[in-house]
């Protein structure tokens, strides 16, 4: 049985401003394929039509097709990443989810502001070898534009499936896709994962490899390795990334070019930030535009050697050693009369005060604490996660700072699910614009606080590491969220 949505759901993030935007003469991009009725299956990109999108989303092992890749690769409809998904605020999703992998499976719709119950977000459901269910879910008419993550979050085996392959992207569009030089942009998802190569063994690893986080060697975009993007001379390329690896977390720089960073994980920022180079951790994305300004040619976007802070000099298992690796080429193509970057994206509103403050502390624990007996258990608060303890209990509309410590050896992306946040302070140097998050980085020994509304869904939830080797050894907590919805 599923559970219908009928009630609008709303939220409060900036309607104001979006308003604003829509006044100034936007220019609606027109979707593709329709999919009520027909559901094609293996198409690339589903986009909704009448207010709804339907598809059957089948999980299923397939030959591996990356040279010198796995042998077996995990896919969405025979794809990995799976078929990019489009939809509108108010639109309903439904997807039929057919797991044909011969062990538990389940979906997470990371970012997305939707109820983390029912046929909805709920990453308490799991669906059997050989089993289907059916999310259905209303993206809220207010919610923000955004590029937003697919993935199983069946606890355990998490790690096993992305890194195995699976993933997929959701686009909301909105007022930022509006703005006359976004829509004149021309727009890319690159979804960046690393792969094991043939000779590794990407199902179930043990020991020191789980507990670093398993890393592959073939750094893929889209699952290719070294795509071409083409842009015109005096052209905007809109680059919408999505770090869908399991541990790798990237330091990336386009050759020749400055990016300007539009949106972070959960929405716009309030103007173009200009960025040398972008880290982005495991379940991040960052948008940016990049200008058709320099000679023609060939230019490569680059993963440039990341700092992992691992004390044992680890963090980087399987990484391309020395300079930077290139994961795509931008290659100029044409020319078009030189286009704009934009002054103004859509502010982002200050948050209420917190009502209270909570700390939770990330570390790891020698000694069988995990729920695998692999002798490491991860823990959040002395803990280790348990899907029957409710560890934090809050109230729904109240906002809360968090103090995120992460006080141990290794690096951490903390993710919180439901509701994005924003980073109130870091220990990072470089002062960054108020925007949204749904998952922030912290190398070892930094703490952060994150500031969180609570606002429109009731429910268990969790929050989590998103270096999903630690999450399925126990780094992962238990959120309940208490009240009716308005
Ligand atoms: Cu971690």
């Amino acid at each position: 049985m599923t559970t219908r949505l009928h009630r609008r759901q709303f939220l409060f993030l900036g309607m104001g401003s979006i308003a604003t935007v829509l006044a100034g003469g936007a220019v609606v991009r027109s979707m593709q394929s329709s999919s009520r009725g027909s559901r094609p299956a293996g198409a690339a990109r589903l986009s909704s039509s009448a207010g709804e999108l339907e598809l059957d989303l089948v999980a299923e092992a397939r030959a591996g097709t990356i040279p010198g890749g796995p042998a077996k690769v995990l896919t969405y409809n025979g794809r990995s990443p799976g078929p990019l998904l489009e939809v509108n605020p108010g639109d309903r999703v439904l997807i039929h989810l057919q797991n044909r992998l011969n062990q538990p499976t389940n979906l997470h719709f990371h970012g997305l502001h939707i109820p983390p119950t029912g046929s909805a977000d709920n990453v308490f459901l799991h669906v059997a070898p050989g089993g289907s269910t059916t999310y259905d879910f209303t993206i809220p008419s207010n919610h923000q534009a955004g590029l937003f993550y697919l993935h199983p979050h069946q606890h355990g085996v998490s790690a096993d499936q992305v890194f195995g392959g699976l993933a997929g992207t959701l686009i909301v569009r909105g007022a930022l896709d509006r703005i006359p030089e976004m829509a004149a942009a021309s727009e890319h998802v690159l979804v960046l994962k690393d792969f094991a190569s043939g000779s590794g063994n990407p199902g179930s690893a043990m020991g020191m490899g789980r507990m670093l986080g398993r890393e592959g060697p073939l750094l893929t975009v889209n699952g290719a390795l070294n795509p071409e993007l083409s842009i015109a001379s005096g052209g905007l390329l809109r680059l919408r990334l999505l770090n869908a690896s399991n541990a790798r977390i990237y330091r990336l720089a386009l050759e020749g070019h400055t990016m300007q960073l539009i949106a972070t994980d959960g929405g716009a920022i309030a103007k173009p930030e200009l960025l040398e180079e972008l880290l982005l951790a495991p379940g991040e994305r960052a948008d940016v535009l990049v200008q058709g300004n320099q000679r023609v040619g060939s230019y490569s976007l680059q993963a440039l050697p990341s700092q992992p802070s691992g004390h044992m000099g680890m963090g980087a298992m399987g990484s391309p050693a020395g300079s930077g690796s290139t994961l795509a080429t931008l290659r100029y193509s044409g020319a078009v009369k030189p286009l704009a970057l934009p002054m103004a994206l859509i502010p982002v509103p200050e948050m209420p005060a917190p009502e209270r403050t909570r700390r939770f502390v990330m570390g790891h624990a020698m000694g069988g604490m995990g729920s695998h007996g692999m002798g490491m258990g991860f823990q959040i608060n002395g803990a280790s996660f348990d899907p029957n303890r409710i560890d934090t209990r809050v109230e729904l509309g109240s906002t809360e700072d968090w103090v995120i410590v992460n006080n141990d050896v290794m690096d951490h992306p903390f993710h919180l699910h439901t509701n994005s946040f924003q980073i109130v302070n870091s220990s990072e140097q470089r002062p960054a614009p108020r925007a949204w998050k749904d998952t922030i980085l912290l190398r070892a020994g930094q703490e952060a606080t994150i500031r969180v509304s609570f606002q429109d869904f009731p429910g268990r939830t969790v929050y989590h590491c998103h270096n999903l080797d630690h999450e399925d050894l126990g780094l992962m907590g238990v959120l309940q969220i208490d009240g009716k919805p308005s």
